[in-house]
């Protein structure tokens, strides 16, 4: 761990430059400001974590506990002040998570305290309107600002077709199109890129996010892949998150390729993102239509009259079930929320006044 405090010369960032806010300032008591360091997980190895703060950098033994109460890349941990263990991980801002590739119900954390999600899809055979409305649900779901980037446009000839079917998935969607190995792309990521703003970039392997932080960074800091033969194919080139400091003070995190992206607890993000659906739905004669054969339903009515596409509807179906299935409620998850972050700052604190360690 490097301690920074002494170095007058050292380009110190602030808290505020790492990210932090009044919503993360006011879970810090009284007995830990002088005994704890908040820091910023930039990474998170098999057996360490990779953090940075304005008081120290390096690498610290993680928590150990269930899925979501361990550090993931973004959080914001508080450290022992000049020892590298880490105490406890703040209550998140927002949290994008899912449910781990395969079977079973086991959850895998994304990105912790992200601002905007970069939806990445290419114009080439990647482009895909369900994928690409499971991803805007997770980013509802999480209470994050969505912003969709269609790379490769260099490779097609109607690039427009492409962005205008985007946006026309959820109103107000913000749709950039660049080739990701040029400068269009900081030209046009540029607006989001302010000063101590997180960013995450998500989407399939091979559609261009590592190259998105190279070209964005001025510099290789990630590999990307040159060429993808047949034997290459299904493999990532991107093995593991991390979080990027931008030339302009910004946070952009690089992940791997995503298969399979299961959604858990989306019932409030695909209302979001299908607004349509959801406002025909309300207006069934049946509270509970399953939308299939019933009288006054307002869904097929629309579907008749070509208002709305039957493929969006199975499309908004199939999520809600997958949500259903996996999902505990938005108000279930906060209140754990709460209580999680209650239970660790009172037996930190106890601790504290006690010094048993
Ligand atoms: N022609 C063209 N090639 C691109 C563009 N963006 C990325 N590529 C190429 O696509 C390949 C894959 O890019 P990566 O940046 O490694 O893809 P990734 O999304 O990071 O992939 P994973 O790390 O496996 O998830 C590389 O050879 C890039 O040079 C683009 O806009 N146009
Ligand atoms: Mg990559
Ligand atoms: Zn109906």
């Amino acid at each position: 761990m490097t301690e920074r405090k002494h170095d007058p010369h050292a380009d110190r960032l602030s808290l505020k430059d790492y990210g932090w806010n009044p919503h993360f300032e006011r879970q810090i008591a009284d007995e830990e400001r002088s005994a704890t360091r908040p820091v910023r997980v930039l990474a998170v190895h098999r057996d360490s974590l990779e953090v940075a703060g304005p008081e120290f950098e390096g690498r610290v033994t993680p928590l150990i506990g269930e899925t979501e109460d361990v550090a993931t890349v973004g959080d914001w941990l508080l450290v022992e002040a000049g020892a590298p263990r880490a105490v406890r991980v703040l209550e998140r801002r927002s949290l994008l998570k899912r449910k781990a590739a395969g079977t079973g119900r086991r959850t895998q954390l994304i990105a912790a305290n992200v601002d905007t999600l970069i939806l990445v899809t290419s114009a080439n055979q990647d482009f895909n309107t369900a994928r690409l409305e499971r991803y805007l649900a997770l980013a509802a779901e999480a209470g994050v600002t969505p912003l969709v980037v269609i790379t490769k446009v260099d490779l097609v000839e109607d690039t427009a077709r492409y962005a205008a079917d985007a946006r026309r998935l959820m109103p107000g969607l913000v749709v950039e199109a660049f080739d990701a190995r040029s400068d269009d792309a900081l030209a046009c990521l540029q607006p989001w890129f302010t000063r101590g703003q997180t960013l995450a970039l998500v989407g399939s392997s091979g559609v261009g996010k590592s190259t998105i932080v190279n070209s964005v960074s001025g510099t290789a800091v990630q590999q990307t892949q040159d060429i993808r033969d047949d034997d290459s194919r299904g493999r990532h080139t991107t093995s593991g998150r991390s979080l990027h400091r931008l030339p302009g003070g910004a946070w952009l995190m690089d992940t791997p390729g995503m298969r399979e992206l299961q959604i858990m607890d989306v019932a409030e993000g695909v209302d979001e993102v299908f607004p349509d659906v959801a406002e025909l739905a309300s207006a069934c004669r049946f509270s509970d239509c399953a939308h299939v054969s019933e009288p006054g339903c307002a869904i097929q009515a629309a579907i008749a009259s070509g208002s709305l596409d039957a493929e969006r509807l199975k499309r908004y179906q199939k999520l809600q079930r997958e949500g259903a299935r996996t999902g505990e409620s938005l108000a279930e998850a906060h209140a754990r929320n709460q209580r999680f972050g209650r239970m660790q700052k009172n037996a930190y604190t106890q601790k504290l006044k006690h010094r048993e360690w």
